[in-house]
């Protein structure tokens, strides 16, 4: 199984993917493809139907879109708990992560993953504060009703996609709201996330237009 992957310093959504399969210890091949962006990425043609990235490669199938990957995981390796067991909370779960996968674009747009940048806010719009709001309204009814540390209790496909929201909101110093705090804790404490950081702290590139 492989796992392709753009910079991991600002590829949110190859993160996604990745994080999953560390937290649920699935063994894959990492291919990290840096981007190159100026040109059009077309490194990314020899792989991605989309020329994008993340795309899973697995016994000659390929999977693209982040959350497609999460959901053939899930079927892939139903032991795992992907998603929780519990039908009425993977229910919620997978609302969860389809509202992080086609939303939040102001969010998105304005304060990109960013992983090695230091804590500097930026002057946003209200379609970001709108966003956060949204978020921080998610997070603690998902963490009230779990008891956390994750949003469904143990780590899900839902934190994958949340895992690069937690960067944004961090180092761009959007909340103070407790459960962010309480949430952003236990994500930046996952040895699956401190392992996916220590690598892009130490990657050269530099992609300009992801320097908010
Ligand atoms: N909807 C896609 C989004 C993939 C995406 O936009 N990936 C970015 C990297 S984070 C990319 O490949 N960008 C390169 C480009 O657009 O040329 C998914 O969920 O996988």
């Amino acid at each position: 199984m492989k796992l392709y992957i753009g910079n991991k310093n600002y590829s949110s959504w190859s993160m996604r993917p990745w994080i999953a399969m560390t937290a649920k210890g699935i063994e894959f091949e990492e291919e990290l493809v840096p981007f190159n962006d100026d040109a059009g990425n077309p490194e990314f043609a020899v792989f991605s139907p989309t020329v994008k990235v993340p795309v899973l490669v697995d016994d000659g199938l390929t999977i693209w879109e982040s959350l497609a990957i999460l959901e053939y995981l899930a079927d892939k390796f139903p032991e795992k708990g992907f998603w929780p067991e519990d039908f009425r909370q993977r229910a919620l779960a997978r609302c969860a992560a389809n509202e992080m996968h086609g939303g939040f674009q102001a969010l998105r747009n304005a304060c990109p993953m960013n992983m090695r940048r230091e804590i500097r806010a930026i002057v946003t719009d209200q379609d970001v504060h709108r966003d956060v709001a949204r978020i921080e309204t998610l997070w603690a009814e998902c963490l009230a009703d779990s008891g956390g540390p994750f949003l469904f209790g143990d780590f899900c496909n839902a934190d994958a996609m949340y895992a690069p929201v937690v960067n944004r909101i961090e180092k761009y110093a959007l909340s103070d709201h407790d459960a962010v705090k309480q949430y952003s804790v236990a994500m930046k404490s996952h040895p699956a996330w401190v392992s996916w950081e220590k690598s892009a702290l130490e990657e050269p590139w530099i992609v300009t237009a992801d320097e908010a």
